[in-house]
Formats: structure tokens, sequence, C-alpha cells
């Protein structure tokens, strides 16, 4: 059982208050439980808006997160890039409806010795799920930060048993242009696919992301399962991912194979390395305002101290 009935919700210590009333009043008006098709039911009602399909049990808090404030749940739901959902930074929550994520399966497959495929109900059912706090730095000069729930990848990807040859790990979103609307036009390639490096892979602070605030991820979010890399660029962050290959060289990645000057392979957050049309010094908090001051950008998004050893030699110039 992974999505609880109203009755067994306890109190949360790790959610804020302001969340678990939330989710209050949503179990309020659920007649029909939690799960899925709620989205539907609740258009209008101001409420649960298209977020509310379904809580998370058992999340620990995590030692990863950051303690700063925490952009709101509309803004994390409305202002998206999910280019199959359209290409306006509205279009993906006004699509989220097209998209399933249930029934569900990743398949995992390439330089491994135990290749195969797995439901997102086993997912959540067999890693335990944390809370973890990070910021999500777009390459376009906007952040946010957000309670990601999910694990880290690496506990996953270690079930496949990766061999020696395993270099790299590649990731590919859902295609179908029906759940997809934006996929039935080519403004880009499809699947939508990303890569790391093994051990940017299988650094404690990557995760494979099942939710946010407490919640299922919604569906604009990149419902069921999301990347997150929180010191790189948005980009790497891919969401609705179906497959997982192993490789021996450096996957292919949707925007660094398009435009390969503008959006480098490695994609570490770096306020000395411009994009070609911009600058990455600074950036602004989504839920701000277009006015308001800009913050300074940090090396690795401010994770330095436990990932610049990666990268330890390399030319950050050069490897952007
Ligand atoms: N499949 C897929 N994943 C994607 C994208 C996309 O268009 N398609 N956009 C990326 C970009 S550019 C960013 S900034 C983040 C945005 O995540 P958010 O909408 O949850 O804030 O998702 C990333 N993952
Ligand atoms: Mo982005």
């Amino acid at each position: 059982m992974l999505i609880k009935k109203p009755h067994e919700i306890p109190p949360s210590e790790i959610t804020p208050r302001h969340i678990w009333e939330r989710r209050r009043d949503f179990l309020k008006v659920s007649a029909a439980g939690l799960g899925l098709a709620a989205t539907a039911a609740f258009t209008g009602t101001g409420l649960a808006r298209a977020s509310a399909t379904g809580i998370i049990e058992h999340i620990q808090p995590s030692p990863y997160s950051t303690d700063e404030p925490l952009t709101s749940l509309e803004d994390i739901t409305s202002y998206n890039n999910f280019y199959e959902l359209g290409t306006d930074k509205s279009d993906p929550k006004a699509n989220a409806k097209f998209l399933r994520p249930r029934p569900w399966t990743l398949k995992v497959d390439g330089e491994c010795a135990a290749p195969g495929e797995i439901g997102v109900e086993d997912i959540l059912a067999l890693y335990t799920q944390e809370e973890r706090i990070y910021r999500l730095r777009c390459v376009e000069a906007w952040a946010m930060v957000v309670p990601w729930v999910g694990f880290p990848l690496g506990d996953l990807l270690k079930r496949f048993e990766p061999t020696a040859n395993a270099k790299y790990v590649a990731f590919e979103t859902l295609f179908d242009p029906e759940q997809m609307p934006g996929q039935r036009r080519k403004v880009l390639e499809w699947p939508y696919r990303e890569g790391l490096r093994m051990d940017e892979a299988m650094h404690p602070l990557t995760i494979l992301s099942t939710g946010l605030y407490g919640e299922l991820l919604p569906n604009q979010n990149g419902a069921p399962l999301r990347l997150v890399v929180p010191w790189k660029y948005g980009f790497k962050s891919i969401k609705s991912i179906v497959r997982i290959s192993f490789t021996e060289t450096e996957p292919h990645a949707t925007w660094n194979r398009m435009q390969p000057n503008e959006y480098g392979f490695y994609a570490n957050v770096n306020p000395e390395v411009n994009h070609p049309r911009w600058s990455q010094r600074s950036h602004r908090m989504i839920g701000d305002g277009w006015l308001a001051k800009k913050h300074p950008t940090l090396l690795f998004n401010g994770y330095a101290d436990q990932v610049a050893h990666l990268y330890a030699g390399m030319d950050l110039n050069r490897f952007f």
C-alpha cells in the first residue's frame, strides 16, 4: 500500500504545516479516496490542482537538504520547462492532463549483468523516499527551491549490476505523442535524452524523484520519475523517464547535440562560464518577480564541497 487512506495519515514532522493543512482540505473533498484520476475532479476547486495525485508515505528527512525558503507549490507547478507538453512555461500545466503516469515501467539495459524492467509502484515500495530540499537552477537564469521526494539514483542502478564497461548512464523520456502533444512537432529530437558520467550518477546528491511537497510528482514536473542533479543546469534533470542504459561512451544528450556551443554535456552550474547569449553569473528566484534583486550564482550551484572533486584536473571552460 503506497497511498494512505485518510484516517491513516499521521501528522508529519518533516512537512511544513501549510502543506498538511492543504492535504487535509484535499482529503475532506476526496470522496473517491486518493489515487489516480483525482486531477480532473479538482479542476477549479482551487484546492489540489494538478498535484494532488497521491501522498507518499514514510518520507524521511534528508541531511542533504538546504535550508533556503521554499518556492511555492503554485510556482513550481505552473512555470515549467517540459517541451513534450508545450514550449511556453505555462503549457506543461495546461497539457498535464494528457500524460498518464500509471501504469509505468522503467527499462534498464546496456552494460550491466542484470538488465530488466521495474514498475514505478515497485520503485516506490523498494526505496526509502526522502524529502530533499534542492535548488533547481535553469540555464535561462531562473531558479526554484523544491522539496523533492526521491531517493539516490545509485541505489536503483546497483540493482542492475553495471559492468566495468559502464562508464556513463543514458536516460530517455517517454515517446508517445498522444500523451505528450508537444511531440507532434519536431521542436526537439524525440525522445528527450540525457546522460551522466557513472561517478556523477552514483553520487549521493543525484536523486531519482518520485514526488514533491510530500505528494507524487505532478505530471508537469516529470511524473512519475524524473532525475534531479542539483549541481547541474535544469536541462540535465530529465523528466518522465522510461529507459536507463549503461554505456561505454558518452551518451546522446538532446540539448548538447542540438546546440553544442550553448549546452555542454556536463552542464555544471558555473558563474564563470557564460552561455554564449547571456551571463550565468546571477539568477532570479521564481516567485520573487521579474523586478526582484538577482542572486549571485555559486559554482556547482553551491554544492562545490560535495562534488568539486569529481572534476579535479578538468578544464571547466572546455568541459562545460
Ligand atoms: N523530458 C524533458 N525533461 C526536461 C525538459 C524537457 O523539455 N523535457 N526540460 C528541462 C529543463 S530545461 C528544465 S529547466 C527542467 C525544468 O523542471 P521543472 O519544470 O520541474 O521546474 O526540466 C528539464 N527536464
Ligand atoms: Mo532549463
